[in-house]
């Protein structure tokens, strides 16, 4: 069976957790913290960073986005690329921009309010948490306003990977207690409602409060 290296509240381990499921591909999680220096993770993933994955047929690599293309490669089960051309290109789009933008802009939050006082001793900062909730998340949600339509997913109404990317971040803002403004961003919130709805975003959160509530005990 294919390992995936990582922790599950990771943003991005989240990602290729989120993706399995939607995919129905089994796997096997080997805990792993970011710079682990355990020789078959660094065999994936050289840089230290998670998740890394290796295949059943011994592969090894890492970088979300690199697992996601391979998972859609060997499954074609609930397909997360558009085939449009058009269309995959935008959902690469929100994929890239989603893991950088979103994801530094959500993670700061993150990082504040949960992964840092419960991992690494960190005392939330007052006016950095200031400015990432009057600048960077406004700014990345106001982009994300301006672009969701009262359909469901993001391109084109079909449910792909940008929707699975973008939703990770949303995620993280749940944990850190982040509540979306209805009225300044009326699609983004009723968005979030129908992601965080989906069974397999339910499951995952349950099992992200299990390793938040293992970590506080
Ligand atoms: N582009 C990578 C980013 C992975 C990443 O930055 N992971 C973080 C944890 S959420 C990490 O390992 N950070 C440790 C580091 O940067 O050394 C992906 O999509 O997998």
């Amino acid at each position: 069976m294919s390992i995936l290296y990582g922790v599950p509240p990771s943003p991005f381990v989240r990602k290729a957790m989120l993706v399995h499921a939607h995919k129905n591909i089994p796997y096997e999680m080997k805990v792993t913290l970011p710079s682990s220096d355990d020789e078959e993770f660094r065999l994936a993933s050289p840089m230290g960073k998670i998740p890394g994955y290796k295949t059943d047929d011994g592969v090894a690599f890492a970088d979300s986005s690199v697992i996601v293309a391979y998972l859609e490669r060997i499954s074609n089960d609930n397909t997360l690329y558009p085939e449009k051309a058009s269309d995959h290109a935008l959902a690469l789009w929100y994929e890239e921009w989603g893991d950088s933008e979103l994801m530094s802009a959500v993670n700061a939050l993150y990082y504040q309010r949960v992964i840092g006082p419960l991992f690494f001793e960190h005392t939330t900062d007052p006016d950095r948490v200031d400015e990432i909730l009057t600048k960077l998340i406004p700014n990345t949600f106001n982009l994300l306003e301006s672009r969701l339509t009262d359909e469901h997913w993001l391109v084109n109404n079909h449910f792909s990977i940008a929707d699975i990317t973008v939703g990770s971040c949303l995620i993280s803002l749940l944990h850190a207690n982040y509540q979306i403004d209805q009225i300044q961003w009326p699609k983004l919130y009723q968005y979030n409602e129908r992601w965080l709805s989906l069974p397999i975003v339910q499951a995952q959160i349950a099992i992200e409060h299990e390793v938040f509530n293992n970590a506080a005990s």
